[in-house]
């Protein structure tokens, strides 16, 4: 015997059976599922290499829950127990071979084949009928009393209905939380700024075993019988999967897949069918629970410490796996959103190798509490891309915080990011070439520029071509150089050069909205033209001037002002020009006259009557600006209840003041205008 698998073994016992710890006790794994199975098997194989050193304390001989203080204890009259697992099909066959053989027998096995949810164990004892009592698996022989919680599972009847009910019986399920209830009881407590849970087996464990069940009784469970523990009278069937139906019967809970299956091939059809439906099921699951369906031969065959010989867990191909953040890049989109990407060290899972996986922005990485160097949990459900859900307590004390970029790593422009936006964007616009072909496509289209004959792919070669940087740059595009591209031809690229010619002469809108400043569309633009009448005018207001603009409200303003603060864009603009663009002037007399033309008012305290944004649109329409801050510039404000210090620097300044009810009388002497007749 070597001295070193002594000491592995034990390693990997002390190792196990703190991850069983976490696991049990706090419903707070350290590692992943796949990883823990790994250890196991480790641990296994030296088991079966030198049976010498299995002790009956080992994590391989005994179940691995644990039972919480505060909970009364609950002893199991039959043990509780857990499933043993193979992970390929030549292991599953190898269990069929060798109950076929310890039965001494070649007929072909029938088994009931039901998927193995991931949650948590549950006895529910019923006594005439009755639900008297629920309690966790714990370490098999005692578990928790978690009656009250149980009690509050919508599925679970608190009475049995139906003939030939059994004096006592105990039914053993799994309590799980089903996936859409999981993910959006996740969704909203991300929101609230909570963690939620990693995953709906921590959501189904952690919701049971709370000491207070009015917080189980909000958490959506759902229960899944999966067999019988102590039973008293009743005339059951001989068959595993008989018994599971006449469960449903007296109106237990049991999942859709239940089915009989024979022999290995059956097993192994089974196995496939399920992991092809593995996304669809309301609930996660982990694998397959094969049972000899004959319950004679089940007590023929009975079990060894920690699960029965008669059973076994096929596992599914890990979804979740942990692997190294190395770092984080940052990625600059088409329309310059600045995604933060994980570089991880390769990793298989869900099927294919990943090494990268969007960390989608900044909140997600704060959610996450990550940092480089850090072990982190992929996870990646088929056809769906990799996600990481959550960091596992460090291993690496080098870990390095990930620091968002101040300035675009394409363009070196100032990255931007406003409050209450999840999505950082870089400011370079129309100068970073992340966003060129973007910024070029949107320029050219209908609605802006329409240059006929540019459209995306020839936007795209433009660039990729070296051609073109900026929108101004079209301008001075020869036909000789576009005849070269693909598919083009010298017909072609003649239409597109007179098409060129054609968009210097547009209007103020058109120009504004071919800029691609975020948020400002079509009507946007078109109210910023009649309102500032000049570029110069517009480059020149600050947020609150902006504001006074129909339909601009705060964010909308903070964009434009941040693009007409940018030196890149100016020099857009300013080549566009040069090259010729340009616009009748708009001439203050196209404006309507109305009645509060020229007029600033502010409104300020709480209006009783309508809503702030109404009063506003009101004043507007009938052609007053509405600024936020009184300056000798005002000619008058609104006072609703408890105006403060804008009331008080009304007074001081000798500025006209009208309460609400004046306001009312106001809008209601302009009715006709403001109805638009
Ligand atoms: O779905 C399960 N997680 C599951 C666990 C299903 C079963 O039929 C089980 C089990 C644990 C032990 N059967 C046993 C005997």
């Amino acid at each position: 015997m070597s001295n070193s698998a002594e000491d592995k073994i034990a390693s990997l016992r002390e190792q196990i059976s703190l991850y069983n710890d976490h696991y049990y006790r706090h419903d707070a794994p350290i590692i992943t599922d796949a990883e823990y199975d790994r250890k196991i098997q480790q641990l296994k194989k030296l088991e079966s290499d030198y049976p010498e050193l299995i002790t009956p304390d080992s994590p391989t001989q005994k179940v691995g829950g644990a039972v919480l203080d505060g909970f009364s204890k609950v002893a199991h009259q039959v043990p509780m127990l857990s499933l043993d697992n193979v992970f390929n099909d030549d292991d599953l066959s190898d269990f069929v071979v060798r109950l076929n053989k310890r039965l001494d027998s070649d007929k072909e096995l029938v088994f009931c084949a039901e998927p193995k949810l991931d949650g948590l164990a549950i006895s529910l004892l019923y006594e005439h009928s009755q639900l008297i009592r629920a309690a966790t698996r714990g370490d098999g022989s005692v578990g928790e009393d978690v009656t009250y919680n149980v009690k509050t599972i919508q599925n679970i009847p608190l009475t049995l209905k139906g003939d030939n009910i059994p004096e006592i019986i105990e039914i053993r399920g799994e309590v799980v939380m089903p996936i859409f209830a999981f993910n959006s009881y996740n969704k909203k407590a991300i929101e609230k700024g909570e963690k939620g849970f990693a995953n709906p087996r921590n959501a189904a464990a952690g919701s049971l075993r709370q000491l207070d069940s009015n917080i189980t009784a909000k958490r959506p469970l759902a229960f899944y019988s999966y067999g019988i523990g102590q039973l008293n009278g009743g005339d059951l069937s001989n068959s595993h999967y008989q018994r599971l139906q006449q469960l449903k019967k007296w109106g237990l809970p049991l999942s859709d897949e239940v089915k009989t299956v024979s022999g290995i091939q059956g097993c192994l059809d089974y196995y496939k069918t399920l992991l092809e439906s593995r996304d669809v099921l309301p609930y996660e699951i982990d694998g397959i629970v094969y049972k000899i369906d004959d319950i004679e031969l089940q007590q023929k065959l009975g079990f060894i410490s920690r699960a029965p010989r008669w059973a076994i867990a096929r596992k599914f191909p890990a979804q979740e796996e942990q692997t190294i953040l190395l770092n984080v890049e940052f990625q600059v989109g088409r329309t310059g959103a600045i995604t933060p990407v994980a570089i991880l060290e390769p990793v298989f899972v869900g099927g294919v190798t990943i090494s990268r996986a969007s960390l989608h922005n900044r909140d997600e990485i704060e959610r996450l509490g990550i940092k480089v160097g850090d072990t982190v949990v992929v996870r990646r459900a088929a056809d769906v891309i990799p996600q990481i859900t959550r960091s596992l307590p460090k291993k690496n004390t080098l870990s390095k915080d990930i620091v968002f970029p101040t300035h675009c790593p394409v363009c070196g422009s100032e990255i931007e990011r406003i409050e209450g936006e999840a999505i950082a964007r870089c400011s370079g616009g129309l100068y970073c070439a992340a966003q060129r072909k973007e910024a070029i496509q949107y320029f050219a289209s209908r609605k802006a520029m329409n240059i006929d004959g540019l459209g995306e792919k020839v936007a795209e070669q433009l660039v990729d071509e070296g051609l073109i940087n900026t929108p101004a740059d079209l301008f001075s595009l020869k036909a000789e150089q576009l005849v070269n591209l693909e598919r083009m031809g010298a017909k072609k690229a003649e239409n597109l050069i007179n098409a060129l010619k054609k968009p210097k002469k547009t209007t103020f809108a058109k120009f504004l909205l071919a800029l691609g400043i975020r948020e400002v569309g079509e009507a946007t633009a078109k109210n910023l033209a009649e309102h500032f009448l000049t570029l110069d005018a517009l480059k020149q207001a600050d947020e609150e001037e902006l504001q006074e603009v129909d339909d601009v409200g705060e964010i909308v303003a903070k964009h434009i002002a941040y693009f007409f603060r940018q030196p890149h864009n100016l020099e857009v603009i300013s080549a566009l020009i040069e090259a010729g663009i340009e616009w009748p002037e708009i001439s203050p007399k196209e404006q309507k006259s109305l009645p509060l033309q020229n007029k600033t008012y502010v409104l300020t305290g709480t209006l009783a009557k309508m809503k702030r944004n109404e009063a506003k649109a009101s004043l507007q329409a009938l052609g007053a600006k509405v600024s936020g801050s009184v300056s000798s510039k005002t000619d008058c404000v609104v006072a609703g209840e408890s105006a403060g210090s804008k009331l008080a620097k009304a007074q001081e300044l000798n500025i006209s003041i009208i309460d609400e009810d004046e306001l009312i009388a106001l809008f209601t002497s302009y009715e006709t205008i403001l109805n638009g007749n």
